[in-house]
């Protein structure tokens, strides 16, 4: 196929700006956030430049923007010991140890900032009962800094009024970019809707030199050169053909705009990624892809069959899960509870349920026997509100879907389903890239640290949030946290290393003639045909990615196949992912949201392509409800108790495997 170029002869340059700065950081949300909120304290002193960028209105950006109703990572009372065995569970055996417990022992500090900042924590009232947010406020509850008793909801959760959760986490991080503003003299260190597409590496070979993108808003292009780079975009959704169709069809539970950027930059630059063969799917509220942990934990919400059998307490499933995957099914962890829904809806006994009827009944029984008939009642009121504002607050579609389906949920119950799968590394996954630890955690052991807390195996590029491999249940808080450490360590590294002047293997020509070649094809071929839609010699956005998401549901374990797959399929998918990475040089975008959709789903197609191939070199089935291996549906601890560890050569288009040894370091 001829490799198309962009010679600007059809569309029209674009205006190319060259950012200098000192720490680059690639994403406004969580960790971003916390990675300029920290970054700046250490670098204004020294007058480092530290700039931020991200693809939206940060404000609103990532996936917090519609706000949460939890923090779901807060230590509190409980040892950071027990919360690294909680995630070792919960991953089933194989975590960086080094990296959770650095996160634990890190985590309480954003929370307690969120407040200070003005985010709503619940708080127990002296009566035992909750006080929302405003309430406790109202009542001068104590912060949790000052010792004030959060609201649980299960062992590591706490309770939140939290609709406008990101927008003061942001409003923190851009006053901290203003402070290092003032410090350097940097007239814009706050670049937002600006997509960064790709790693431009130096001439010295080792190094990131720039991280090149566009403006979705006006025909201008950034090459942004910096000394170090923190990556902190997030995880890939829509990779797999989700559940949703039609005028439904944006509806997921990760936010769709999160692309695999972070994957696919870090693996432009050959950075090394680990346990990318994870993915997370999710028990969710059918169609309005609403979270049930609330419900599970706070409302002590039953799921069951339409029969009403707890399935997790299915012998004959429990046993056949035990059979084939050890004690990890004892743990009952997500993936264990996913597995055995499955088995209940694959047996016929869907739709399956979630009792929040039942949930309300039983606690407006306990609270008119605690409170009496009249209090308890103004008990309920508040907490059935409150069962309700839990969607508001995070998944606003749910409630219109009740609304659209005439449910009422305090009478009837909802259904409940497995999504499509999500690649991300901060909930209840642990896909991303291979990072150093803190080194100073006693029994680390030595493959687990080089130098800087949370470098990838890039020099100076550092990651954090989702793309941090092997570390989940860090959920908001924690990646803020990580943002912070990252931020800190990045910032150490520039130190270390004055004399490093980032020189870009390419030149700004050569990086505005790729970033705009799908401009190019499309004004170059489009009068080929009557509707600019329909071309043979370009490929759209949308085509690209109905191509890219039936290729990973029907041969990489999807919804289509209930998550099976095996090394045959996988083999089979990966030569057609092939053949529409060939198709991909031939994008094309009529305006500046095609070329933002383009370059999504070319991110996509990396993220998933390491996904497939991470799946096909772990020959066992070590998450079982996320995926499955059919020719290997078991887990193998002798032969695959460790990390599988892979690096994509970009030019040659060639990847390596290893397996890395897991040590366990908290008993
Ligand atoms: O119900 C580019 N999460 C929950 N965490 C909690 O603590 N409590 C909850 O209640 C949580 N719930 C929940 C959660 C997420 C979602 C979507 C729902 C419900 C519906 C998880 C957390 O939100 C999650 O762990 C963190 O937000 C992850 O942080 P981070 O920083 O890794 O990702 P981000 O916040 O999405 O930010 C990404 C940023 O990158 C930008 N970006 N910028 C430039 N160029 C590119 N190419 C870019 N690509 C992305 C984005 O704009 C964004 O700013 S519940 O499930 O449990
Ligand atoms: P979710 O709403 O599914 O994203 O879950 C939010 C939080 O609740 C996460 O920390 C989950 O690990 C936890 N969680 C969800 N469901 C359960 C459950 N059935 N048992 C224990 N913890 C759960």
């Amino acid at each position: 196929m001829e490799k198309e170029t962009c010679t600007f002869s059809y569309c029209k340059k674009p205006e190319v700006t060259e950012v200098d700065c000192d720490l680059l950081i690639m994403g406004g949300g969580m960790a971003g956030c916390g990675a300029a909120f920290e970054a700046c304290r250490w670098a204004n002193a020294k007058g480092l430049k530290v700039v931020m960028v991200d693809k939206a209105a940060t404000d609103r950006s990532g996936a917090v923007a519609m706000g949460l109703s939890a923090i779901n990572t807060y230590v509190g009372e409980n040892k950071v010991a027990d919360y690294v065995k909680y995630v070792r569970n919960d991953l089933m055996g194989i975590i960086r140890e080094d990296l959770v417990f650095d996160l634990g022992r890190h985590v309480d500090d954003s929370v307690e900032c969120f407040e200070e900042w003005g985010l709503p924590i619940w708080k127990k009232g002296d009566d035992g009962f909750s006080m929302d947010g405003h309430q406790a406020i109202a009542a001068g509850k104590k912060s949790l800094k000052d010792g004030g008793t959060p609201v649980r909801t299960g062992k590591w959760q706490i309770m939140i009024n939290g609709e406008s959760y990101k927008v003061i986490v942001a409003e923190a991080a851009k006053k901290a970019l203003e402070t290092n503003r003032a410090a350097t003299g940097m007239a814009q260190n706050h670049y937002e809707r600006v997509f960064i597409v790709k790693a431009v590496m130096d001439t010295n070979g080792k190094n990131v030199a720039a991280a090149i993108g566009f403006s979705t808003r006006e025909n201008k292009i950034y090459s942004f050169k910096a000394k170090a780079m923190l990556c902190a975009t997030a995880g890939a959704v829509n990779c797999f053909r989700p559940r949703s169709v039609g005028e439904g069809m944006g509806r997921t539970w990760y936010p769709v705009f999160c692309a695999g950027s972070g994957y696919a930059f870090g693996m432009q630059a050959g950075a090394e990624l680990t346990l990318m063969e994870n993915r997370f799917v999710p028990a969710r509220f059918k169609d309005g892809y609403g979270p049930v942990g609330a419900w599970f934990l706070f409302f002590k919400a039953k799921a069951t069959d339409s029969y009403g059998e707890d399935y997790c307490t299915n012998k004959e499933y429990f046993d056949d899960a035990v059979a084939r995957y050890g004690d990890y099914a004892k743990n009952m962890g997500t993936a264990i509870r996913n597995h055995l829904m499955m088995r209940a809806m694959k047996d016929g006994k869907g739709p399956i349920l979630m009792g929040t009827h039942t949930a309300m009944e039983i606690l407006a029984k306990n609270m008119k026997e605690k409170l009496g008939e009249k209090e308890g009642a103004k008990q309920i009121k508040h907490l059935e509100a409150e069962a309700w504002e839990d969607f508001l607050d995070m998944a606003i579609g749910q409630a219109s879907l009740w609304a659209a389906k005439n449910i009422e949920p305090d009478k009837v119950p909802s259904e409940i389903m497995p999504t499509e799968p999500y690649l991300l590394g901060s909930h209840a996954g642990c896909a991303g890239f291979w990072v150093s630890g803190p080194g100073d955690l006693p029994g680390t052991p030595e493959h687990y640290s080089w130098g800087y807390n949370r470098m990838s195996t890039v020099p100076g590029l550092f990651m954090s949030g989702d793309v941090v491999g092997a570390s989940g249940h860090k959920f908001s808080s924690g990646s803020h946290a990580e943002g912070r450490m990252a931020a800190k360590a990045a910032i150490a590294y520039i130190l270390d290393n004055p004399d490093y002047k980032p020189s870009p293997k390419m030149s700004l020509d050569e990086i505005a003639a790729e970033l705009y070649l799908p401009f190019e094809i499309y004004e170059k071929y489009k009068v080929y045909t009557t509707d600019p839609g329909i071309n043979p010699n370009y490929i759209g956005p949308k085509a690209l990615q109905a191509r890219l998401m039936k290729i990973a549901d029907e041969y990489f374990g999807g919804c289509a196949t209930w998550y099976m797959t095996s090394k045959t399929m996988l083999e089979e998918g990966l030569r057609l992912l092939d053949m529409l990475k060939e198709d991909a040089n031939k994008m094309a975008a009529k305006d500046l949201h095609e070329l933002l959709r383009c370059f999504e789903n070319y991110h996509r197609i990396l993220s998933v392509e390491a996904h497939a191939r991470h799946i096909l070199f772990r020959e066992e089935s070590r998450y079982p409800g996320y995926y499955y291996r059919g020719d290997f549906n078991k887990i193998d601890d002798v032969n695959w108790k460790c990390f599988t560890n892979s690096k994509y050569n970009v030019e040659a288009n060639t990847w390596e495997f290893k397996k890395v040894p897991y040590v366990q370091m908290y008993p």
